[in-house]
């Protein structure tokens, strides 16, 4: 087995009395650490203004494994992080084209950060070195880094969604999106429709085609394209929820509820969760079934995020606004129908709310994968399951069978799924559950891990037409 060289825009290095990282960061430090390994991106501090550009990436040693982080300066953050990265491509990838922002000045910054992490990156790679980088900031960094004479395996994984060609060539620059996802040896994608779409821009842009045995040839380049649906700590969570009975915050809680059921939604601040809409949907449903009045308390759960991007901050505004006008229109003195909290909560004490919660209301309007859906079904009680109303829009949709398939845009329906999850029988909450946690057992987050991984071992190390990738500058 080759050593495992990670790359991710942020690195979790351990420190100290810091809480544990989550799954995904588990799973791979564990893959990590298992064969050796090596994990490189951003240290998430920023350089002081009159900096040079570093030269060298800071190394920490943990458990046989080496995080190297390098600092970044306000420009390139600027530039690749809040510009290109978050104000382009995740607008984009996520469907929402009247949210995007494309510059010049921003795509340079960009692929000045992805040649700066090849820079730096490029000497601590051993020939014999397995590559796996992550996510839509790096899509440039194998094709940089063949440029630069690296010949190792290297591998994709998308995290949000791919989108359809209609959407992609809005970007000005997809073609040499595309032909940089050509350099690596796996990509990887989250749900089989991601792969789908992929295949229908390669084939209307006649780029290349898929082969029999599932790969594609594009540009020229043998590239395996799937889908690889990332899972969690599936009995790991199962656990710690079942545990959660002696946490303070989770006893507080329910005994701050009384004898009212819960609804909970747990997501970033961000606007492909769907939270307005969902917020819509709960206040019509309370319009149209107004006995469940005093009978519900829906708690959503929302810690900040990317506060640097304007739509953030309007988005922040609007979900404040609408839980204020519910709370306004229909509390009572000794209810209020929405906790909005807008700050993270401890994992253990998540665990023990979901288990607590009747209903999990999951319905972004577009998801990669979203792994909450996954979390509220491991943490569940099997003999007293919740019901998980799931938007058809997350990539978590194409695995969980059992849930209440919802349209987030669909605000009536969504309110009329909100009733039927709160009414459902105990024996079909047990039916919808089980064959649920059966599949986020066998496919957790190991197997996401280790099937990315067979399948990068096996693709042969890039041959020698890889050289002509070159990265588009
Ligand atoms: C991207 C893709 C894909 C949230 N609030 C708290 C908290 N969280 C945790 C959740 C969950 C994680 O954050 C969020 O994961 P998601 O999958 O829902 O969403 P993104 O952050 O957008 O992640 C997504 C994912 O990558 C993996 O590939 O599924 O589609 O967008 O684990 O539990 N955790 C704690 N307190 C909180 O308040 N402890």
């Amino acid at each position: 087995m080759s050593r495992l060289v990670v790359v991710s825009n942020r690195v979790p290095v351990p420190t100290p009395g810091t809480p544990p990282a989550g799954g995904l960061a588990v799973a791979l430090s564990g893959a990590m650490k298992a064969r050796g390994g090596l994990w490189f991106g951003w240290s998430g501090r920023t350089l002081p203004p009159d900096a040079g550009e570093p030269r060298a990436a800071q190394l920490t040693e943990s458990e046989g494994v080496t995080y190297a982080v390098v600092d970044l300066s306000e420009r390139d953050l600027d530039d690749y992080y809040a510009g290109f990265s978050n104000r382009m491509l995740w607008p984009l990838f996520h469907y929402r084209m009247d949210l995007t922002e494309f510059t010049r000045v921003n795509l340079a910054g960009y692929h000045r950060v992805n040649r700066l992490f090849s820079r730096l990156l490029a000497p601590q790679i051993t020939p014999e070195d397995a590559i796996w980088v992550h996510d839509y900031h790096l899509i440039p960094l194998a094709a940089e880094l063949r440029s630069a004479g690296c010949k190792n395996r290297m591998g994709f994984f998308l995290h949000i969604p791919f989108p359809p060609p209609d959407i992609l060539t809005v970007l000005p620059n997809h073609a040499d999106v595309v032909r940089s996802l050509a350099a690596y040896d796996v990509v990887g994608f989250q749900t089989p429709i991601d792969v789908e779409n992929f295949e229908t821009y390669v084939r209307r842009e006649k780029i290349g085609r898929r082969l029999p045995d599932g790969r594609f040839v594009v540009h020229g380049r043998t590239v395996r394209v799937e889908a690889y649906p990332v899972g969690i700590e599936t009995q790991t969570f199962a656990d710690v929820a079942a545990a959660s009975g002696r946490n303070a915050l989770v006893r507080r809680t329910k005994e701050s509820l009384g004898d009212r059921k819960l609804i909970i939604g747990v997501d970033r601040l961000d606007y492909s969760k769907g939270i307005a809409e969902r917020i819509q949907a709960f206040e019509t449903f309370l319009l149209l079934d107004p006995e469940w009045r005093g009978r519900c308390t829906y708690l959503q759960i929302t810690p900040k995020s990317r506060g640097e991007v304007p739509e953030y901050a309007a988005m922040e505004r609007e979900v404040a606004g609408l839980a204020g006008r519910i709370n306004g229109t229909f509390s009572e003195l000794d209810w209020t129908p929405l906790r909005y909290v807008n700050r993270t909560v401890g994992r253990n004490a998540l665990a023990g709310l979901y288990r607590y919660a009747r209903v999990g209301l999951v319905t972004p309007l577009r998801d990669g994968m979203n792994l909450v859906a996954k979390e509220f079904v491991a943490a569940q009680d099997p003999e007293n399951p919740g019901v998980l109303l799931l938007s058809r829009f997350a990539g978590a949709a194409s695995e969980l069978d059992g849930a209440l398939l919802t349209n987030p845009y669909d605000v009536d329906g969504t309110a009329g799924s909100i009733a039927r999850a709160l009414d459902m029988p105990l024996e079909e909450r047990k039916d919808r559950w089980s064959s649920m946690f059966q599949r986020i057992r066998e496919y957790d987050v190991a197997w996401w891990c280790r099937s990315f991984l067979d399948a990068l071992e096996n693709e042969e190390a890039a041959p020698p037409q890889a050289g002509r990738i070159a990265a588009v500058r």
